[in-house]
């Protein structure tokens, strides 16, 4: 029997997978209401073991362990699998097991959504059939069974971490910045996860510009610099004007598309690099690239309002992906007014401190880690303010022109469902 632990976003795909499938199979969570109970008992399609805390007897007759993400490797009904020698695997390798079709697997610790639905347009785009999910989405057994030519899964470290077995096409790691590192305790073993991507890769591709990963020079890369081989995409600047390259290529000038900042570029050359290698024509992804509007919540232009532009970056749920937001605006406005805030990840904030400096005009501060900045950015002037109306109102009176930038650098959870809520909240509060 299969045992399927967490019964959130993933568990109930795996259950209505191996229900399609005829396994035998029990779920359990060790919350008491996990978030997908009612529409798992509405569909009727398996048994509860236990809603609560993890027991032994949880593992009798089960032969494998299929678990959610979310579910750290140090919790006891980990332990105690590995003790009994169960394999404890991941819906993406169950995913991985189940198809023929091409899977391309994008993982990071930002831009990994921007990527994923960049290189499905892509994909679209040239004529082919495409599906993508994973961490974002819908997840990666909900993708199944459709008649599609490529799969592109978003893959988080931690699905990474349960999978020891999967075939991926082609494959990439964006970039590694610290995150999560309250469950992986240090850099390096965050690292690793990240990593682990490319031992399951055919076509690997790396980023030449990030220092935590050794890129092997017989693969295909990418990098924001002149590239160093035909088949590798990156950027010159000529007469003041940057312009995408594949080898000694000009592909297109950078100012032909709508998304901003020099992380973006990076995300671009990632995905056409992972184009290339599947076969894709450059020239229908550099049209694909043109009309592509970025997704919402990640830096994603509002409204203006007055001589005010408003930005939605809910999704900077990291100090880094807010440093990569107030260095894009930068370019275009001499005012940025901040919002930021929450709950403060474990990683070291100073470079961001330092930005918010030097080219913030003033930060508003909402949530738990309010002190935390408050305390830490002296040269700005800073506000704490209890709820998101009130940290827009109080931003938008700060400025004349310029803008207002909602970055937080921070997770939700404090105030907020979600970085979708946020997001949404932030844009009701406009
Ligand atoms: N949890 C328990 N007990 C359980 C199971 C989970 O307490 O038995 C807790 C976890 O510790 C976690 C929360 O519940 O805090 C959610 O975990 P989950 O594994 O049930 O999550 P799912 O609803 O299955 O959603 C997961 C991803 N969530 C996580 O990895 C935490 C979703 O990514 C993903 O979209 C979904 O699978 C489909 O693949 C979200 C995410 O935040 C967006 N991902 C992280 C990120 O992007 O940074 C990794
Ligand atoms: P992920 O899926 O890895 O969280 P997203 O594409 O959803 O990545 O973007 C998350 C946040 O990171 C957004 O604030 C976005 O502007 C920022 N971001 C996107 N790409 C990058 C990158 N390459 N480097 C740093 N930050 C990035």
């Amino acid at each position: 029997m299969k045992l399927v632990l967490g019964l959130g976003i993933t568990g109930l795909s795996v259950a209505k997978f191996l229900h399609k499938s005829n396994v035998d199979f029990t779920i359990a969570d060790n919350r008491k209401s996990p978030p997908k109970l009612s529409e798992y008992i509405d569909l009727n399609i398996g048994p509860i073991a236990i809603l609560g805390d993890w027991t032994q007897s949880l593992l009798d007759d089960v032969d494998e362990v299929i678990i959610s993400p979310g579910i750290p490797e140090n919790e006891k009904i980990v332990r105690w699998a590995k003790e009994r020698d169960i394999n404890v695997i991941s819906d993406i390798q169950l995913f991985g097991k189940n198809t023929k079709t091409p899977i391309i697997g994008i993982t990071g610790s930002n831009g990994k959504s921007t990527v994923t639905k960049l290189i499905g347009n892509m994909i679209k785009d040239s004529g082919k059939k495409v599906a993508i999910g994973g961490n974002f989405g819908k997840p990666a057994l909900d993708l199944l069974n459709q008649n599609v030519d490529f799969y592109v899964l978003e893959l988080s470290s931690y699905q990474l971490d349960y999978t020891s077995e999967l075939n991926l096409e082609a494959g990439v790691v964006l970039n590694i910045t610290p995150d999560h590192l309250d469950r992986y305790g240090d850099f390096e073993s965050y690292v690793s996860s990240k990593l682990k991507i490319y031992e399951f890769t055919k076509k690997k591709i790396f980023n030449l510009d990030e220092k935590n990963i050794e890129s092997n020079f017989k693969q295909a890369c990418f990098s924001i610099n002149i590239p160093k081989k035909a088949t590798d995409f990156g950027t010159v600047t000529c007469h003041g004007t940057c312009f995408l390259l594949k080898g000694d290529d000009v592909l297109m000038p950078i100012g032909d598309w709508q998304l901003i900042g020099e992380h973006n570029v990076s995300n671009v050359l990632a995905a056409l690099s992972l184009g290339d290698q599947i076969g894709l024509n450059v020239d229908s992804m550099t049209n694909t690239i043109r009309e592509f509007k970025g997704l919402e919540h990640r830096l994603e232009w509002v409204i203006k309002k007055g001589d005010i532009d408003f930005y939605n970056d809910s999704k900077a749920t990291n100090a880094i992906s807010a440093l990569k937001a107030i260095k894009a605006l930068s370019n275009f406005y001499e005012n940025i007014v901040l919002i930021a805030g929450g709950i403060p990840k474990k990683e070291d904030y100073s470079e961001l401190f330092e930005v918010i400096e030097d080219k913030i005009s003033a930060l508003v501060l909402i949530g738990e880690g309010s002190d935390f900045f408050e305390k830490n950015v002296t040269k700005v002037k800073t506000y704490k303010t209890s709820s998101m109306t009130e940290a827009v109102t109080k931003a938008s009176s700060l400025l004349k022109s310029g803008v207002v930038l909602l970055s937080p650098a921070c997770a939700s959870f404090d105030m907020f469902e979600n970085f979708e809520d946020r997001g949404k909240q932030f844009k009701e509060a406009i």
